[in-house]
């Protein structure tokens, strides 16, 4: 132990407190809101059965109960029980003490505990900003880099050849790359978080380049993104797939990764693919509907170039994409457009109303309506295609269209709900969801439910939607908040180039890891580890487990 910490473990000692908090014991280590549910669950055979909540560096007792009975959670393995203490809604910072165990990570009950978490999830955005430099400023000091990825071209796979533009656009994760498909349910996400929540996030500052204008920050940030998809549409309305270098970089900051970054498309004709021209569109309509009150000049852009893309997707249906040969980047494949491509009509009638994009919704939506009733994802957008059709509507709309999908929504949201409120770690997680990027498969579930509240309230799906998040800021098996730099036990190794590579002690603020993944044959950090164990285990703060400890735009944007 350093000298440093044997100072504060004994200093605890001497003015009564326990030495280090407790990891059996799972909380929350932002905290909690006031009037919801508020459970720890203790993972210990040896604790007692009476736990108390005090408030943090004192003795003052504010709360005191009995531990529920022990529940096997196949998930983990772990054995929990469940300290529940939902009646203590005074705000402050607390601690729980568990009888023959310890004190737990402190956490506050606030109506803004999540105030702080927000700004840096949304923030960390800014942090992957292409094609400019970049400085999270005073508050993070050190945690700065250049201008990057300046220098484009096309990509023999594109049908064009030559230098082109390299400009905006966010790294998609902890590589230097930008891909369409998975900016288009990133940007899609983050603007829903503003057409939903507008009051809630409208004035929230940034601390960005661009605050202080006219226009609210997140759409600020979000528009640094915008502009590169905009970049990725060929003259004929098709979207190219994404723009990357051909092999991914060492673990060096942005600027000195100078490969250059290369347009790449399907390899022949049309070159251009559906998916991520059906995201493109979506994303742009929906652009071009929220700029307008801030920069119609921007939003008319946008719509029009959603529009053109729309337009080249009725002569492409389905052209899929996968790596061209010399190209070893992410793939972001996917076999099946149908979802991109309702999606897109779905946002393109609500922006435009015109009748074109109606129709071909009506005729469509029902091969995908199962959709509303699962988690989105980056191969899966057929729940946004559904949920904006409802959230938009207006007398124009398909009455039976819009009750088949407010049907399906809440009918999954009510039973996920449960199971959410009934499972040992009260997360809406089942096994097969502990895959790659498992944690956005936790915050997808989340989205859904708060979708769900918004097309006919209740209590639940919103109580459900926060108990994730109570996972995902260590109520997990790991007792590790899994947002870096948030929370006092956080996970320090994120599979994050700038974080690897630069001199600052901590990684960069506000990224959300992967999450745990089953898939062990998926990077050698999982492989190394014993087969057969619970899935919710199979993850490690290990900088070299990309499958596992990355971060990802698409991750992010529904923790946001
Ligand atoms: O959808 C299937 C599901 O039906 C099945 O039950 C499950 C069981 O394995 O797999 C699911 O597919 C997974 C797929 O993601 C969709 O979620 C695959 O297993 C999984 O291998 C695949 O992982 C993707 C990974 O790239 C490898 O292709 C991640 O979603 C994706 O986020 C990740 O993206 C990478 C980029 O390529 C490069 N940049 C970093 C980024 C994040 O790691
Ligand atoms: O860093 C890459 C990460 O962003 C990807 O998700 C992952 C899978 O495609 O690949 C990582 O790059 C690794 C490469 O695939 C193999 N050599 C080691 C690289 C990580 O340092
Ligand atoms: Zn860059």
């Amino acid at each position: 132990m350093p000298r440093w910490q044997l100072f504060f473990v004994l200093t605890a000692a001497l003015c009564g407190q326990s030495a280090a908090p407790a990891p059996e014991i799972r909380v929350n280590q932002v905290g909690y809101l006031p009037g919801f549910p508020k459970h720890a669950l203790i993972a210990s055979s040896t604790a007692g059965d009476k736990f108390t909540v005090k408030r943090k560096g004192s003795d003052r007792i504010v709360f005191s109960g009995q531990l529920g009975p022990a529940t096997q959670d196949g998930l983990s393995g772990d054995t929990l029980r469940s300290a529940d203490f939902t009646s203590l809604t005074q705000p402050g910072e607390y601690v729980i003490d568990v009888e023959n165990l310890g004190q737990s990570y402190p956490f506050v009950i606030d109506a803004n505990a999540y105030e702080r978490t927000y700004y840096l999830a949304m923030r960390s955005f800014y942090g992957q900003r292409c094609g400019t430099a970049v400085d999270l400023g005073e508050e993070f000091p050190g945690y700065r880099y250049e201008i990057c990825h300046t220098r484009g071209q096309f990509h023999p796979s594109s049908g064009k050849s030559g230098e082109r533009q390299s400009a905006y656009g966010w790294h998609d994760a902890g590589d230097y790359g930008r891909y369409v498909v998975n900016s288009g349910i990133t940007t899609g996400t983050l603007l829903w978080t503003y057409e939903m929540f507008p009051k809630r996030v409208r004035d929230l500052k940034l601390i960005i380049p661009e605050s202080g204008n006219a226009t609210p920050d997140i759409l600020d940030e979000i528009r640094w993104n915008l502009e590169w998809m905009l970049t990725m549409q060929d003259d004929d309305g098709g979207v190219w797939h994404k723009q990357t270098s051909v092999n991914f970089a060492g673990f060096v900051m942005p600027e000195r990764d100078t490969m250059p970054s290369v347009v790449i498309g399907t390899g022949s004709a049309p070159f251009k693919n559906s998916c991520a021209t059906g995201d493109f569109a979506a994303v742009l309509a929906i652009a071009g509907r929220l700029y307008k009150p801030f920069d119609e000049q921007f939003a008319s852009r946008s719509t029009a170039a959603a529009a053109r893309a729309w337009t080249w997707l009725t002569q492409h249906p389905n052209v899929t994409f996968q790596n061209p040969t010399g190209v070893a980047t992410g793939g972001y494949g996917d076999g099946n457009c149908a979802d991109e491509r309702l999606w897109a009509a779905a946002e393109l009638w609500r922006t435009t109303g015109e009748a074109s994009y109606h129709d071909y919704f009506k005729q469509n939506y029902a091969g995908s309506l199962s959709q509303a009733g699962s988690p989105p994802g980056w191969p899966s957008v057929g729940g946004m295609a559904l949920w904006t059709y409802v959230l938009g509507a207006g007398e124009q709309s398909d009455a039976g269209a819009v009750a088949a999908i407010r049907d399906t929504t809440v009918k999954a949201a009510k039973a996920l709900a449960e199971r959410t409120l009934s499972s040992p770690y009260r997360t809406t997680m089942v096994a097969s969801d502990y895959i790659w990027g498992s944690n956005s498969v936790a915050a997808n579930y989340s989205l859904l439910l708060l979708v769900a509240n918004a097309l006919q309230p209740d209590p639940r799906y919103v109580e459900a939607a926060v108990e994730n998040l109570h996972y995902l800021l260590g109520r997990n098996a790991f007792s590790t908040s899994w947002v870096t730099q948030v929370g006092s036990n956080p996970f320090r190794k994120p599979h994050h180039r700038p974080s690897g590579a630069d001199r600052n002690d901590e990684p960069w603020p506000g990224m959300l890891s992967g999450g745990p993944n089953r898939n062990q044959t998926q990077d050698n950090v999982l492989r190394a580890m014993p087969a057969g164990l619970p899935p919710m285990k199979y993850w490690a703060d290990d900088q070299d487990s990309y499958a596992a400890t990355e971060m990802a735009i698409n991750w992010n944007a529904p923790l946001v």
